[in-house]
Parts: C-alpha cells; sequence; structure tokens
C-alpha cells in the first residue's frame, strides 16, 4: 500500500512531520499572499511527498512546521487519486447534523479515536494558481476538510475528546515515541 502510495507522489522529498506536543502545532497559521508564490510553490509538492508517504489523507503546513494556511488532501489516493491544493480555506456552512468516525492525524501516529463533528461543511478555498473554488460534502471528506483547517488554527481532533480519555491517548502517544527512540 505504501509503495502505490509513493508511486503517486509528485516530486519533493518529504518532510519531517511535526509531532505533538510541538508547540508549532498550536499556533494559528497567517493567511498566503501573493509573496509566498515562490514558498508554496516548492512547499505543494513537497508536501503531497510527504502525505503520501506516511501515508495521509490530508496534510496541512503547520505539520511541516510553516504556519501558512495552506493545506493538501487526497482522501482516496489508492483508488481514483485527487490531489486538492486549498489555499485560504474557509468553513462557509456546516450541518447541525452531527457525525461521528475514527479519526488519526500525521502528528499524533498511532492514535486513533472516535470524532464527532458536523456531518456535512461547504468550504471555500484558493488553488495554487489563484483559482476560487467550493467544495461541499459528507463522510470522509467532511471529517478531513474540518481536520485540516482546524491544523490551521491551532486545533488537534484530540481537543474533542473528553479529558480522561485525551490523556489516555497522549500519554500513550509520549510512551511510543520514547519506545520507539529506544529502539533506535
Ligand atoms: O491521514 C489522515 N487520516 C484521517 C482520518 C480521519 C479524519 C482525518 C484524517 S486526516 C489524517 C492526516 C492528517 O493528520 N492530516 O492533518
Ligand atoms: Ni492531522
Amino acid at each position: 500500500m505504501s509503495s502505490t502510495n509513493k508511486s503517486a507522489a509528485p516530486n519533493g522529498a518529504s518532510l519531517p512531520i511535526r509531532l505533538v506536543p510541538d508547540p508549532v502545532l498550536r499556533k494559528t497559521a497567517r493567511a498566503v499572499t501573493p509573496d509566498d508564490a515562490a514558498e508554496i510553490a516548492t512547499l505543494i509538492p513537497a508536501m503531497f511527498a510527504t502525505m503520501y508517504a506516511a501515508p495521509g489523507i490530508g496534510l496541512a503546513a503547520p505539520q511541516i512546521g510553516r504556519l501558512l494556511r495552506l493545506v493538501v488532501m487526497d482522501i482516496a489516493p489508492d483508488q481514483t487519486p485527487a490531489p486538492k491544493v486549498l489555499i485560504n480555506p474557509e468553513i462557509l456552512e456546516s450541518s447541525t447534523e452531527t457525525a461521528t468516525r475514527e479519526e488519526g492525524c500525521l502528528s499524533l501516529p498511532e492514535q486513533y479515536a472516535d470524532v464527532t463533528r458536523p456531518a456535512w461543511v461547504r468550504v471555500k478555498y484558493q488553488d495554487e494558481h489563484g483559482a476560487r473554488h467550493e467544495i461541499a460534502g459528507d463522510g470522509l471528506l467532511a471529517a478531513c476538510l474540518q481536520h485540516e483547517i482546524d491544523h490551521l488554527n491551532g486545533v488537534l481532533f484530540v481537543d474533542y475528546l473528553s479529558a480522561l480519555k485525551r490523556n489516555i491517548l497522549l500519554r500513550k502517544l509520549a510512551k511510543d515515541i520514547r519506545d520507539r527512540a529506544g529502539k533506535k
């Protein structure tokens, strides 16, 4: 599966992913402006490479240490690859109906929990050429859009859990990272 994903990756070297409790993950990212064009032109392929290699279905710039409102996403890389670049995304509308699904995050590797969010969202964003778009959807798409936009605001999926569940998950993450370092 990871070999399939690697072949789907555009050019660009994989970047180190920031892990909890890196403080950069708790900051608010700033809007992308035309002055950022040169930087994001190199950042975008590197972010896709990083996301596909991980593998993940989305990646927000703060996760690679850049506090820009920039997200890459591909929610079905194995079926129909549909790489999306979302610049300055904003939720325009969300349903009152909620949905619960299991989420994971590349910044909290191998930790999963059920998260309840609005079931449906409508989002506006710009692409890498500055063209304006809207996307609306439910299911995994809605969860991923909200999860990525949360990253731009310093919010992580664990923030939606009870304090008890969050603390258990964060302690397990810290232990896993310690064990991993110890094995090297
Ligand atoms: O790879 C990812 N899977 C995922 C599953 C359910 C809801 C959201 C996500 S996003 C995540 C990659 C990631 O951490 N993006 O920020
Ligand atoms: Ni994430």
